[in-house]
């Protein structure tokens, strides 16, 4: 048996070593959402086996029904978190308003943002899942914290990663220092550094978009799909497609084989689909920390104020030569918005 592992709490621990004033608080923050997360992938593994599967009868905010494995991945983060003293509010894709720490227990010094279950619509055919979270350090000054704590613009992330339950669970996280993965070894129950510093191909091999929603882009947009089916060879090389509509799922195989993933805004999400806080600005600053971007099209990610806990934002990421292209095509055929033509008076 291979003796020289490194776990995640060890890994974790050296890298806090780098910064003498660290207090290791983030460190022990990151292992409590990997503790929770654990007890997440239990439940996931046996999901056919005991009553956890299926609709839990009720909707989310985002008026979505919610599986009994939202509703238990919910708990068992907050549950994971709230005690702890490391954190003084959260904000989850499954509940309406900020979470503060119950008055029970301390608040400190971080606001943790999180999508408990990533793509629960797959768990029923068996199909990669995910949790993603966000954590920024507060900026109110004492007790409960409050929604400025929260709506902070990515780029004051001081930590962000997903775990991924597929045919392994695989934590991928990043401080600012690179990007790591592990792999939950289940014989002894810990995340064991399977992938340390992953870099994404500058190109990638894969597109990743909902092909379905072509009719509902607008055109600048069909424009660079087009692109990337090959249909424009002087513009860019055209890509395989690998769509498993999992957030997680799609963005972990492009920024380990190199890929863009497009969730454009259509007519039917005019703002896009994905969540700014707890989906799209964690996942950009693991891209932008693997050498990839993330744009909204054509903006940056984590230059986004946001306004909203749940506010939606297109999202285009991976790659860093391909999210480029996308934005550049789209900002070459944006025609200068010109003043409407004075309305003509009817020709009676
Ligand atoms: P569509 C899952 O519901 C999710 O929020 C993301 O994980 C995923 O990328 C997206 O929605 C898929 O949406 O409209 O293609 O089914």
């Amino acid at each position: 048996m291979n003796t020289s592992v490194t776990t995640i709490e060890r890994f974790i621990m050296d890298q806090e070593d780098r910064y003498p004033d660290a207090t290791g608080e983030l460190s022990n923050l990151l292992y409590d959402l990997a503790l929770g997360t654990k007890m997440i992938a239990a439940a996931i593994r046996r999901a056919g086996l005991v009553d956890v599967l299926g609709s839990n009868h009720t909707d989310n905010v985002q008026g979505e029904e919610q599986q009994k494995l939202d509703v238990l991945a919910n708990d068992i983060i907050k549950n994971s978190l709230s005690h702890t003293g490391r954190v003084c509010v959260m904000c989850s894709e499954e509940e309406n308003e900020i979470i503060p720490v119950p008055e029970e227990y301390e608040a400190g010094k971080y606001a943790v943002l999180f999508d408990p279950l990533d793509g629960s619509s797959n768990i029923d055919v068996n199909s990669a899942v995910g949790t993603i979270f966000s954590i920024y350090r507060r900026i109110s000054l004492e007790g409960r914290g409050t929604m400025a704590d929260i709506l902070q613009p990515g780029c004051k992330q001081v930590a962000a990663g997903y775990v991924m339950y597929g045919s392994s669970t695989m934590m991928v996280y990043t401080t600012g220092q690179g990007v790591h993965g592990f792999t939950l070894d289940p014989t002894i129950g810990e995340f064991l550094l399977s992938h340390p510093r992953i870099i994404t191909p500058r190109v990638g091999k894969y597109y990743s978009v909902n092909e379905s929603n072509f009719a509902r882009w607008d055109r600048p947009m069909q424009h660079v799909v087009r692109g990337l089916h090959g249909d424009r060879p002087d513009e860019i090389t055209g890509k395989n497609s690998r769509y498993i509509g999992s957030l997680v799922a799609d963005f972990h195989r492009n920024l380990i084989a190199g890929g863009v993933f497009l969730y454009p805004a259509d007519t039917k999400n005019p703002r896009g689909k994905l969540r700014l806080l707890y989906e799209a600005a964690p996942m950009a600053f693991i891209a932008e920390q693997a050498e990839g971007s993330a744009t909204d099209g054509v903006n940056r990610i984590l230059d986004i104020e946001p306004t909203g806990l749940h506010q939606r934002t297109p999202l285009v990421i991976g790659s860093r030569n391909d999210v480029g292209y996308v934005a550049d095509t789209l900002r070459r055929q944006m025609v200068p918005s010109r003043p409407a033509e004075p309305l003509q008076a009817p020709v009676l």
